[in-house]
């Protein structure tokens, strides 16, 4: 079997979660329409018959206000090391700018680079002809794919440029697995992630989500979380007029989490301030 670890880095929103969801066949990152919709690497286990890729899942490389956006650009630059083959995505319908300039210095040496040209059904061939030239007389060493997650395409192509970088070896997981992420990481993340669907501007930016209490009673699985905030103001907006948004939260979270956990679930939800959270050393120390 060939092994290895491959990272998919660039910048925010450029599709790279969906791309892992993709590929897995499941929802292993969660996605949406707005940046920094991921915080933390995610790993998602890649198995057939020939390979085991373990994919890694970054952060997007955006200008950080923030000490936690200066920590997500960190794991995404550390998931740039110790791999054996890093996925370069671009969203192929934007300009280029400083930040993949950046990115692309940081790639420069490396040797087992695949360019992913993702959302290529938002452009016409003369910009996807521009872009690719672009990023390949900057990357000359790295290999090209074009794909789009909404047509299914060209991931047997990605996968199959991944599997010609990588060598044999034993397995690193069991190959039933699909992702190594805890049970409290997938609540609070899809938690997350109907915050960030709902809540406009800079309040879902301005939320962690922390699991409390998960019990299982019978045949059901209760779930005690609570939606931390960075100010009263945004804990009010949370909880919305006569708790209409957090009821909404609660509903859509809860409902995507019983088609994950094949389980009946009760949810509560909390919302709490914790003051400037995302510029707190304490609080993100174990970040
Ligand atoms: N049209 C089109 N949209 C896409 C494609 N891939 C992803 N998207 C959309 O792009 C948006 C961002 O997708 P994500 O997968 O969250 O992007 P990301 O790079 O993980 O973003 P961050 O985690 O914020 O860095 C979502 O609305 C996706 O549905 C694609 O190939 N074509
Ligand atoms: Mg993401």
């Amino acid at each position: 079997m060939k092994v290895g670890f491959a990272s998919l880095v660039g910048r925010t929103n450029v599709g790279k979660s969906s791309i892992l969801n993709e590929i897995i066949g499941e929802k292993i990152s969660i996605v949406t329409y707005k940046p920094q919709t991921t915080r933390t690497n995610v790993r998602g286990i890649y198995n057939d018959e020939e390979a085991q890729i373990i994919f890694l899942d970054t952060p997007g490389i955006h200008h950080p206000h923030k000490q936690l956006g200066q920590k997500m650009n960190k794991s995404a630059y550390n998931a740039m090391k110790d791999v054996d083959v890093i996925i370069y995505v671009i969203d192929t319908s934007l300009t280029i700018d400083e930040l993949d300039e950046e990115i692309i210095s940081s790639l420069k040496s490396f040797k087992n680079l695949i360019l992913c040209f993702n959302k290529i059904d938002l452009v016409k061939i003369d910009k996807a002809n521009e872009v690719k030239e672009y990023y390949s007389s900057r990357l000359p060493q790295a290999k090209q794919v074009e794909t789009s997650v909404p047509h299914h395409f060209n991931f047997e192509t990605l996968i199959s440029l991944i599997k010609d970088k990588l060598e044999e070896g034993p397995l690193y997981y069991n190959p039933l697995d699909k992702t190594d992420s805890s049970l409290s990481f997938k609540i609070a993340e899809t938690i997350r992630e109907k915050s960030l669907k709902f809540l406009k501007q800079e309040v879902p930016h301005a939320i962690f989500v922390e699991v409390e209490k998960i019990e299982f009673k019978s045949k059901k699985m209760i779930i005690l979380a609570n939606i931390i905030v960075e100010t009263e103001g945004q804990k009010k907006i949370v909880i919305g007029k006569n708790g209409a948004m957090i009821k909404r939260i609660g509903v859509t979270a809860r409902e995507d989490l019983e088609n994950l956990f094949k389980k009946s679930i009760r949810l509560e939800l909390f919302v709490k301030v914790k003051e400037d959270w995302r510029d707190s050393n304490s609080f993100l120390k174990n970040f």
